[in-house]
C-alpha cells in the first residue's frame, strides 16, 4: 500500500487561505443541552471561550461551533434559538481565541448571522439538502463550506442507510451535492467534502469508508471526517461514549492515511499527537527517493 499526503493542499474561506499540509483538526464546541457527547459543558459564553482556549492550546487549527444537536431524537431547536446559542460565541472567540471559526448548521438565516459574527465557513451537515436558501448565504459571502454526506433527517436515518456499495454511493451523492454548489456560483476552493461517518451509516458503512476514502479524496477537494466518539468506535472497542478518545484518534490516523485532511473532533489533544506522529512518518514518505526503498 502507497500511503500519500492529499494533493489539495489549501482550504479558502471568507477571510483567508487555510494551509492543510499537515492535518488540521477542527475542535467541537457544541452550545447545546442535549449533543451526545458534549452537551450542556458549553452554554454560557464564558464556558465556551473557556474550552476553546483549552483546545487551541492543544493544538487545534478551526473551530466548529454548533447550537443544533443532529442526533436521532434530539429536542428541536427553532431558529431563533439557534441563532441566539451560537452569535454570543461565535463573537467572542473570533475576538479571544483568533482561531478560524465554522458554523455547524442546516439553515441559511443561521449561517448568515453566524458569517456576520466573524464565522468563516459553513459546516452543513445535509449537504446543502435542507434549505434551499444555503447556496446563496455562503456564496454571498464566500464562505468555507463543508458538504457532508447523510440521507433523510437525523431521526430517520437510520432506516436509509442501505447502500448497493457505500463508497460508489455515497462518493456519487457526494458529487452530486458538490455540482449544486458549484452550479449556484460556489468557488470549487471553498469546498470541503466529509462523508458524514455515523450519518444514515451502519459500523461496517464506515470502517468501508475510511478503508476506501480515496474515492472521495478523488473528487478534488479535501476531505473531513468526523468518526469523534461514535457509535461505531463503541462497536468496535466496546467502550462507552465517554472513553473512546483513543478509538477517535486511532479511527483520524487511519482516515490520515487514506487521504482526510481534516479531523472533526471532541479531544483535541488526544488526536493532534496522534496526527503529528501520523504525518511525521508520511510526509517524510513524500521526499524519498526511490533508490533509496
Ligand atoms: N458529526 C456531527 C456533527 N457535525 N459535521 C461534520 N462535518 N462531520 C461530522 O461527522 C459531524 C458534523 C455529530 O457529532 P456531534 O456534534 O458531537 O453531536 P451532536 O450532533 O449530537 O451535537
Amino acid at each position: 500500500m502507497t500511503a500519500a499526503p492529499p494533493a489539495t493542499l489549501s482550504w479558502r474561506t471568507s477571510r483567508r487561505s487555510l494551509p492543510l499540509v499537515r492535518a488540521s483538526v477542527v475542535g467541537i464546541l457544541n452550545i447545546t443541552p442535549d449533543s451526545f457527547s458534549d452537551g450542556g459543558r458549553h452554554l454560557a459564553p464564558d464556558d465556551a471561550v473557556r474550552a476553546a482556549l483549552v483546545m487551541k492550546d492543544a493544538g487545534a487549527d478551526i473551530l466548529d461551533v454548533g447550537g443544533e444537536s443532529t442526533r436521532p431524537n434530539a429536542a428541536p431547536v427553532s431558529e431563533a434559538d439557534e441563532i441566539a446559542r451560537v452569535v454570543p460565541v461565535i463573537e467572542r472567540l473570533v475576538a479571544e481565541v483568533a482561531l478560524p471559526v465554522s458554523v455547524d448548521t442546516r439553515r441559511a438565516r443561521v449561517a448568515r448571522a453566524a458569517l456576520k459574527a466573524g464565522a468563516e465557513i459553513v459546516n452543513d451537515v445535509s449537504g446543502l439538502q435542507k434549505d434551499p436558501a444555503m447556496v446563496d448565504a455562503v456564496g454571498e459571502a464566500g464562505a468555507g463550506l463543508v458538504i457532508m454526506h447523510m440521507r433523510g433527517e437525523p431521526d430517520t436515518m437510520d432506516a436509509r442507510a442501505v447502500y448497493a456499495d457505500v463508497v460508489t454511493d455515497v462518493a456519487r451523492e457526494l458529487a452530486e451535492r458538490r455540482d449544486q454548489a458549484l452550479v449556484a456560483g460556489i468557488a470549487a476552493e471553498t469546498i470541503v467534502l466529509d462523508p458524514g461517518l455515523g450519518f444514515a451509516k451502519h459500523t461496517e458503512h464506515n470502517l468501508a469508508l475510511i478503508r476506501h476514502l480515496d474515492a472521495i479524496v478523488a473528487l478534488g477537494h479535501p476531505v473531513m471526517v468526523g468518526p469523534s466518539r461514535k457509535r461505531f468506535l463503541g462497536a468496535v472497542t466496546g467502550k462507552d461514549v465517554g472513553a473512546r478518545d483513543p478509538a477517535t484518534a486511532a479511527a483520524c490516523v487511519a482516515a490520515r492515511v487514506f487521504g482526510a485532511s481534516l479531523f472533526r473532533v471532541h479531544d483535541v489533544r488526544s488526536t493532534r499527537e496522534a496526527l503529528d506522529v501520523a504525518d511525521a512518518v508520511l510526509l517524510s514518505a513524500v521526499g524519498r527517493q526511490p533508490s533509496a526503498s
